[in-house]
């Protein structure tokens, strides 16, 4: 099973906390989910204080290069997520976003827009199963074809 890197706000905002934690659950039946802090409900957007931000920033960049794919939540809008999902694009990674529409928001042109990675919209996190099981699913035919 390949290593899954999932992306999710931090310092952006931790309103999703809990439903990250429940993404991350899922997304262990597909591989080795590499950034499984985020979904830690005690995480809060100034703690893990035990580490410097270059710290922080070497391995989530080092864990990024040795993942097989990207799975991130880009609701809650986050400087970090945008950043590591540009850097995914730029290593060749396949790339999930998952979004949930709200009437006052609207995702960021550069993910909405962005031809490099599947942008998907749902509402309950069922919604959000299926959509990683058939990024997943046709991950592995693509392998299977190859
Ligand atoms: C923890 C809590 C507050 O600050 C931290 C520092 N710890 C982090 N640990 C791991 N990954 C981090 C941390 N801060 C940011 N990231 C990475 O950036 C994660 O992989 C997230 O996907 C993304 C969140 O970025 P921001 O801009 O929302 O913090």
């Amino acid at each position: 099973m390949g290593k899954i890197y999932f992306a999710g706000s931090i310092r952006g905002g931790r309103n999703d906390r809990v439903l990250y934690r429940e993404i991350i659950g899922y997304l262990q039946q597909y591989g080795e989910v590499l950034t499984g802090h985020i979904g830690n409900e005690d995480l809060s957007p100034s703690g893990e204080t035990n580490m410097l931000d270059q710290e922080i920033y070497d391995r989530d960049m080092a864990w990024l290069t040795s993942a097989d794919s990207v799975v991130a939540e880009v609701t809650v809008p986050s400087l970090g997520v945008g950043f590591e999902i540009a850097t995914a694009i730029g290593l060749q990674k396949k790339i999930l976003c998952l979004y949930r529409s709200g009437d006052e928001r609207r995702l960021s042109a550069m993910i909405a827009g962005c031809p490099s990675v599947f942008v998907k919209e749902y509402s309950t996190f069922e919604e959000a199963q299926r959509l990683i099981d058939a990024f997943f699913i046709d991950r592995r035919r693509r392998h299977i074809a190859v």
